[in-house]
């Protein structure tokens, strides 16, 4: 038995996540998850909201809340929906949580004791009204380039252009309309990710089997020029983390708050010490998966996160976990996505454009979208979301291919032998020349799951599902009953078995489907080390209930309503 560590990349809390967001990290770190679960590894699945930073504070004040209120709330709804889509996290956290405040002015102290903080005196726009430092995009004013009067300090919106909060014509604050403005000077932290660069491309060059997309972005990051230049890691804004070195005040950062990517990685480590208070464990529960000293030597670390945040987990956070120079685990291995595209574009958050977590579960159960997303994760390249590809995929794979066999089965089983396991004969050629496929099958999709290779192994799930359907169909117990009902049984008892492989085997995928099949078939979730056995679990005389109907068909009139329902942006 293995012990795994799992982290998603947090989402940002500003909103509900689209589908795009959802198969390019939490989704498919619960389908890893699961699955280790079930070989029977110790997993620790670990996700939390991402509550910090300047578009955190726009929406609260968009909404008029308070923006810890806002960030509490939507807390609540992302995690509503992180259940509704079944995802198994042992905690799912949040980066303002006081176990992440520690954390982060820990390792900014740790940081500085080793050399890797560097204060930078900068000249910035000082609000007098306001009483703080504006962040450039807090600064408005008309813009010199087109005469747009509410141009932004970091860009205009209308002509697009970038600005520095300087270039503008009548500046003025955005949050109290003041035009009593002045350059002072600040001081701000940085991260000396440059000295770490030699031991940071070293590390890069010792995960042989990452996947190509994960490297490639880290080494065009270290090598292009600008990639490992020191980061800023302080802003002027109220709400994050205030600037301390450890447990004390950091003279001339005072009003001063982290910069959002900095402590938002830190709170991977944080949700494991929220999981431990909310559990009522001790501290050592925790640290024996973060700390190499504390037990944690023998963990293996994966995370998941879309491309885009490639570059802040391969060389960023490394950077803050080697420069405390304390033990902590660094990760072994980053499963990254490329990026699902909506309908011939992308998905949008800001323009509304797709299907967000809160509209695909108003539409359809949780397994319908897991088994479509899963299955055509963009892994290799960017995927696309159509309509008609998720129609064909939930009739054929999870109706027809899943669905049917399973009711045909039960519901034969039920009409000639009653809702018990039929004894019948022996198994004869035919049975064990698919138990020889299905050990193959099986070893294969181990594999693929293991690697996380998610499309193959989905691919291999189907075959699986498939074998099952020709083997029925070829069987034909149907037709053998009115001859030898001896076969037809066994035939039967066979089968049966085949449907709580397939619940077994599946539940990663579609856990909800999974768990009504082993409730109706009164079975245990054990994975099939023993294949061979596992197909003769359910016993003769063992009874079951027929189950209702697993999953239903997508009408074309249906898929073309919500075609249209969602071919604008959202309202
Ligand atoms: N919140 C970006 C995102 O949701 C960011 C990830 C943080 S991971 C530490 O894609
Ligand atoms: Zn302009």
């Amino acid at each position: 038995m293995a012990r795994i560590l799992i982290t998603s990349a947090i989402p940002y809390i500003n909103g509900i996540k689209h589908l795009g967001n959802l198969v390019g990290s939490q989704l498919p770190a619960d389908l890893y998850a699961r699955y280790m679960r079930a070989r029977g590894h110790e997993v620790m699945f670990l996700c939390a909201t991402d509550e910090h930073g300047t578009p955190a504070e726009l929406a609260a004040a968009k909404t008029g809340e308070p923006v810890a209120d806002y960030c509490a709330r939507m807390h609540g709804v992302q995690a509503d929906l992180a259940r509704g889509f079944r995802l198994s996290f042992d905690h799912f956290g949040r980066s303002s949580s006081p176990q992440n405040h520690r954390l982060t002015q820990y390792f900014a102290g740790r940081l500085a004791e080793n050399g890797y903080i560097e204060e930078v005196a900068e000249k910035q726009v000082y609000s007098n009204a306001d009483k703080r430092f504006l962040p450039d995009r807090y600064i408005e004013g008309t813009c010199p380039n087109c005469g747009y009067d509410k141009a932004r300090g970091d860009q205009c919106e209308n002509c697009t252009k970038q600005l520095d909060p300087t270039d503008l014509i009548e500046p003025r604050s955005a949050i109290s309309g003041s035009t009593d403005l002045e350059v002072r000077e600040t001081k701000h932290l940085y991260l000396r990710q440059s000295l770490m660069k030699e031991e940071l491309a070293a590390w890069i060059d010792s995960k042989t089997d990452w996947p190509i997309l994960t490297t490639s972005i880290a080494r065009k990051w270290l090598n292009d020029g600008d990639g490992l230049q020191d980061r800023g890691i302080t802003r002027d804004l109220d709400w994050g983390i205030p600037v301390k070195r450890g447990e004390d005040d950091w003279p001339g950062m005072e009003g001063k708050v982290f910069y959002v990517w900095f402590d938002a990685p830190i709170e991977y480590i944080a949700a494991a010490a929220e999981w431990a208070e909310a559990q009522g464990r001790p501290e050592a529960d925790w640290r024996r998966w973060w700390r190499t000293d504390e037990g944690a030597a023998d963990v293996r670390y994966v995370q998941f996160m879309g491309k885009d945040n490639v570059p802040f987990h391969t060389l960023s956070f490394p950077a803050t976990i080697m420069g405390s120079r304390d033990p902590w685990k660094l990760v072994d291995y980053i499963k990254s996505f490329n990026y699902l595209n909506y309908d011939g574009g992308q998905f949008s958050t800001s323009q509304g454009r797709g299907v967000f977590m809160d509209q695909a579960l108003a539409i359809l159960p949780s397994d319908y979208w897991r088994w479509w997303l899963l299955s055509h994760a963009p892994e290799s390249s960017d995927s696309e979301f159509t309509w008609e590809n998720f129609q064909a995929s939930v009739n054929k794979d999870l109706a027809d291919v899943l669905g049917n066999f399973v009711s045909r089965v039960t519901k034969f089983c039920r009409a000639k032998f009653g809702e018990v396991v039929p004894e019948g004969g022996s198994p004869g050629d035919r049975e064990t020349e698919l138990t020889d496929d299905l050990y193959i099958r099986l070893r294969a999709y181990q594999a693929h799951m293991e690697a996380i290779e998610i499309r193959k192994a989905a691919g291999e799930l189907r075959a699986i599902w498939v074998a099952g359907n020709e083997y029925l169909q070829a069987a034909a117990p149907w037709t053998a009953i009115k001859t030898d009902p001896e076969t037809a049984a066994m035939q039967i008892r066979f089968s049966l078995n085949l449907i709580r492989l397939y619940a077994v085997l599946s539940a990663p995928f579609i856990p909800d489907a999974s768990a009504a099949l082993l409730k109706a078939l009164d079975s245990g979730d054990d994975w099939p080390d023993d294949l061979p056995a596992a197909l003769n679990r359910l016993a003769p005389g063992h009874a079951f209930a027929t189950p209702d109907i697993l999953f239903r068909k997508i009408a074309d009139e249906e898929r073309e309503g919500w075609q249209a329902q969602f071919a604008g942006a959202r309202r």
